[in-house]
């Protein structure tokens, strides 16, 4: 099985790190995204929507959507548990999974997207749209500080897939100008914690 990825894309990234942290060894197949490789006849019958990470198996069916892959892997090996065993600890971590997708993840992504025009060959940037989308980042590493405030991991007492979701945001957050404030203590201590574990250098 392969994993076709672009080293310096946050999403993909989110699957390295889980991949590293269950020890499970993967062949990676670079694909360049700004000259649109991921767009070719080829990529498209893997991901219709043209998008990386995918997973390829032997046989040559194909996973795309990184949370669908991990969540693959956990099937597959389940130790060490990055989604939850109990019911309570599953919901909790897919709670914090999501909104951390959708309220950071994605708004670093959109404020790229839509503020550098670095897609501009395949889309319509929308300044405005992207400007919004930082800000409302910015507002959400505010929540994540108030809630590691109380609790060691994202989703509790121990460490997650949304733990690897927001480091990820939180890097690739830099190149868009919003980082942790000065004031976000409790979310700075836990970037520096994470940040020790070998796997984060995937
Ligand atoms: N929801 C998807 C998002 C995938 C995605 O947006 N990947 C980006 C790289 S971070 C991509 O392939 N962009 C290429 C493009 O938009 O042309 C996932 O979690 O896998």
């Amino acid at each position: 099985m392969k994993i076709y990825d672009t080293k310096t894309a946050p999403t993909p990234r989110r699957v390295r790190i889980f991949l590293a942290e269950k020890g499970i060894d993967m062949e990676y197949v670079q694909v360049d995204l700004q000259s649109g490789q991921n767009l070719s006849k080829e990529m498209r019958a893997k991901n219709p929507l043209g998008k990386i990470p995918i997973l390829e198996l032997d046989g040559g069916t194909c996973i795309s959507e990184s949370d669908a892959i991990c969540q693959y892997f956990e099937a597959l090996q389940p130790e060490p548990t990055l989604f939850g065993e109990t019911p309570l600890e599953k919901g909790t971590i897919a709670m914090w999974q999501r909104q951390v997708e959708f309220a950071l993840f994605m708004q670093v992504g959109m404020c790229f997207q839509h503020t550098t025009g670095y897609f501009k060959d395949r889309m319509k940037p929308i300044k405005e749209y992207g400007i919004e989308a930082g800000i409302n980042a910015s507002k959400f590493l505010r929540v994540l500080d108030r809630r590691l405030q109380n609790s060691e991991f994202i989703a509790g007492d121990q460490f997650s897939i949304a733990d690897i979701t927001a480091v990820c945001a939180i890097d690739f957050a830099r190149v868009i100008d919003v980082r942790i404030g000065e004031d976000q203590t409790a979310l700075q201590a836990w970037y520096e914690r994470q940040n020790l574990r070998p796997s984060m250098k995937a």
